[in-house]
């Protein structure tokens, strides 16, 4: 029998996106890519995305005959669906610095930065300052707990849920905020260390881009 595959609804530069992007990677689940464009003709707005994510936002993946919304849903879904290679420590306390760092850029960064603001703020400058501020607050929070729970990878030496958020975070601060993260040493070493492993080599949005 011919296996379904995944359908993802994801925008290449899009932080979330990447996130689940990963998370199939990692898992080997053949997906195939459809690309909502949230930022030049905002397809993320029409009626007919709404009905995929009443949110109006990426991402939404497609699977197992269900559509799911929130890009840390659809990751625990893959997890307790898919538990091989597991992106979740064992022991209970490096569950919650896991979760820690993962709310630092679920809850503090990404919203406080999303391109979806910037209609609500009068100009550009200010939407900018506001994102800057708070990308750079979170990277500093990230660089204090880091320290704490980092070996190899975030949390240890497994890589977990808070590496995938961290990267699609950190590529944001660099690129579209323009943040000097020199200053977070180990927020630095896990990014350089990760961007060279092979699912954020292969799942990087200049890839995905470049086969648009
Ligand atoms: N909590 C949601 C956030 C989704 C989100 O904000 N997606 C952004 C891209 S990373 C988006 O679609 N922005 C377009 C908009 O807000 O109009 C998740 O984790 O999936």
């Amino acid at each position: 029998m011919a296996e379904n595959r995944a359908i993802l609804y994801a925008f290449w530069l899009s932080s979330c996106s990447w996130r689940v992007r990963a998370a199939l990677h990692l898992k080997g689940i053949p997906y195939e890519e459809r690309s909502i464009d949230i930022v030049k003709t905002n397809q993320q707005q029409t009626e007919q995305f709404r009905a995929i994510n009443p949110a109006q936002k990426v991402p939404a993946l497609v699977i197992d005959n269900v559509t799911l919304v929130e890009s840390m849903a659809i990751v625990q879904y893959l997890e307790d669906t898919r538990p091989e290679p597991a992106l979740t420590p064992k022991t209970p306390v490096l569950r919650a610095r896991m979760r820690e760092l993962v709310e630092v850029v679920v809850s503090g960064i990404q919203p406080l930065q999303n391109n979806g603001l910037q209609s609500q703020f009068p100009t550009t400058e200010q939407y900018t300052k506001f994102t800057r501020y708070w990308t750079d607050r979170g990277l500093q929070t990230l660089e204090d707990l880091l320290q704490k729970s980092a070996g190899e990878y975030c949390v240890g030496d497994q890589i977990t849920l808070a590496d995938l958020c961290l990267v699609p975070q950190v590529y944001n601060a660099v690129g579209r905020h323009a943040l000097d993260i020199s200053k977070y040493p180990t927020v630095s070493r896990l990014y350089e260390k990760l961007l060279n492993e092979k699912v954020f080599k292969e799942t990087h949005p200049k890839v995905i881009k470049s086969k648009m």
